[in-house]
């Protein structure tokens, strides 16, 4: 059908085929309902097309094609290198198509196009390759008991795995969903989420083009509260892996629990950084910009608390707003100088400045931004914010802002740092800054956060887990633990005596 893909130029003068359907074995197909979702250009607010919003009919459509696929001998007795190579082959094309890729990240998302192309789809690339090399190395272990048993373990596909996707960083979220559901032999139907499933839904031509059979992989775009619940609450459906807010999980694990679907949730955070008074103050002051300005603040691990031991609090808060004033250049995604695009949606711009008027209110100083440049007419701009004299009982501490939004706190000894880190319903990232070896480990091991960087911040890699604990999720992904999440053993017991 024509309006299933669609010729689109971006602004940056970028051709390319965009898909707007639903990608269900292989083939593009219209919603069956007819409903479409506008994606929306948050540079200018304009409306860069309508694409397909699948039904719950749509969801239960996919996730049959995704069971006939598990079942079918073409994806179940594949050699575990020949899935490999299918991923290496993904990546390859992955690769061929960056730059159109990372373009249409920047025109849906908003992120600065440098950081789309250099660190988006560097992530997408590499994680898709590691998870290729893994694909033929998932093997159980022999078990030795007695003389009469011979016992052994597989290591088996979970089943059809539902996937749902957020919006700050939606190919590298996909990708670190895809490669190890595919290395282990599992089939998928992913939901990107519906503010930003452009990239994705050119990604699912590359997935049939490196030859994955129709089925292994469906691409469902649509709402949260009916594909995304369809898929949750799917009683065919093995396994739910999320990535979103603390709110939306809770939400899901009850779907989930209808039948006792395996789950990876990936959720919020209010990450820590922490400068003791031994620390490189200019390394911490660098590392503490890229830990929450990038990505115009929208990441999960984002190092939104900033906690300083008091001797060295005022010199390094003058290093962090130089940092900030200096480097975060807010504007066109597309200028290669810019720093910090829109923030995703309106939702989301109205979301943070909602929370620069709590700050205030709630008595802290805001000493940085907290407004739209004065030179942006349209378009989902914030200034990079900055509160200082922010107590832990602030709301500004507490919750999760997802933006350029930073408050700073002091601490005169180690153990009240330690304490207010921990001073959270949340536990995913943190970040410690002391030039003391002892400490800093001595540290990493009392903070109550799934992923810990001494001296730098949101320095992930695709090699190594990610994850939380408490209220940022259940499970790992990235790494050998991430193959864990998208396989189960399963124990075969042999008999070894003749007689009984
Ligand atoms: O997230 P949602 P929203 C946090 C961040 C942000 C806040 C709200 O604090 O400000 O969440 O963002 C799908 N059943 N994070 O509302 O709702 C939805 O369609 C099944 C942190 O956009 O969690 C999308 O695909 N699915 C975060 C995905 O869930 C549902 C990234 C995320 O949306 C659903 C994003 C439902 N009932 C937001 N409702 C991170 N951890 O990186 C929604 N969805």
């Amino acid at each position: 059908m024509a309006d299933l893909q669609v010729k689109l130029t971006a602004p940056n003068g970028r051709t390319y085929i965009q898909p707007t359907g639903l990608f269900i074995n292989n083939e593009w197909v219209p919603s069956s309902d007819g409903k479409k979702i506008a994606s929306i250009n948050p540079t200018n607010e304009s409306e860069i097309i309508s694409v397909h919003a699948a039904s719950q009919a749509d969801v239960d459509r996919a996730v049959t094609a995704a069971r006939q696929a598990l079942n079918n001998p073409s994806w179940r007795d594949l050699p575990a290198s020949d899935r490999g190579k299918l991923l290496y082959r993904l990546a390859d094309l992955a690769e061929e198509n960056r730059l159109t890729l990372a373009t249409i990240e920047t025109w849906d998302n908003g992120k600065p196009f440098t950081v789309a192309r250099d660190e988006d789809l560097t992530e997408v690339i590499e994680t898709l390759r590691y998870y290729a090399g893994w694909a033929d190395k998932v093997f159980g272990q022999v078990i030795d008991t007695t003389p009469d048993k011979f016992a052994y373990t597989l290591r088996e596909p979970v089943g059809v795995c539902g996937q749902i996707i957020p919006w700050n960083y939606p190919l590298s979220m996909a990708a670190w969903k895809l490669g190890p559901a595919l290395a282990c032999g599992n089939t998928v139907v992913l939901k990107p989420a519906e503010q930003t499933p452009l990239s994705i839904l050119y990604f699912a031509n590359l997935i049939a083009k490196a030859g994955f059979p129709p089925g292994v992989v469906n691409i469902v775009n649509g709402y949260g509260r009916i594909a995304g619940a369809a898929l949750a609450s799917h009683q065919d459906v093995d396994k739910i892996a999320f990535t979103g807010s603390t709110a939306t999980a809770k939400d899901i694990m009850k779907m989930a629990a209808t039948n006792l679907k395996n789950i990876t949730l990936e959720t919020g955070g209010k990450s820590p950084l922490i400068v003791f008074n031994d620390a490189d103050l200019d390394l911490a002051a660098e590392w503490a910009h890229i830990g929450i300005m990038s990505n115009q603040g929208q990441i999960c691990t984002a190092t939104s608390r900033i906690l300083v031991q008091d001797n060295v609090y005022d010199k390094f808060l003058e290093k962090f707003k130089a940092q900030v004033k200096n480097i975060s250049k807010v504007g066109d995604p597309f200028e290669e100088s810019t720093f910090q695009g829109p923030q995703v949606t309106k939702a989301q711009y109205d979301r943070i400045m909602s929370y620069v008027d709590i700050g205030k209110s709630e008595g802290a100083k805001l000493v940085l931004g907290g407004k739209k440049p004065a030179s942006s007419g349209k378009g989902f701009f914030i200034e990079p914010t900055v509160f200082t004299d922010v107590s832990s009982k602030m709301r500004i501490y507490q919750e999760e802002v997802f933006g350029p939004f930073v408050v700073l706190t002091r601490f005169s000894k180690e153990e009240d740092a330690i304490r207010m880190a921990n001073d959270t319903t949340y536990g995913l990232g943190s970040a410690l800054f002391t030039t003391d070896l002892v400490r800093a480990h001595r540290v990493a091991r009392r903070i109550e956060a799934g992923m810990v960087w001494i001296n730098s911040s949101n320095d992930s890699d695709w090699r190594i887990p990610f994850g939380g604990v408490k209220g940022s999720g259940i499970g790992r992904e990235l790494g050998e633990e991430g193959l864990k999440a998208y396989s189960q053993v399963k124990s075969v017991h042999v008999n070894m005596k003749a007689k009984l």
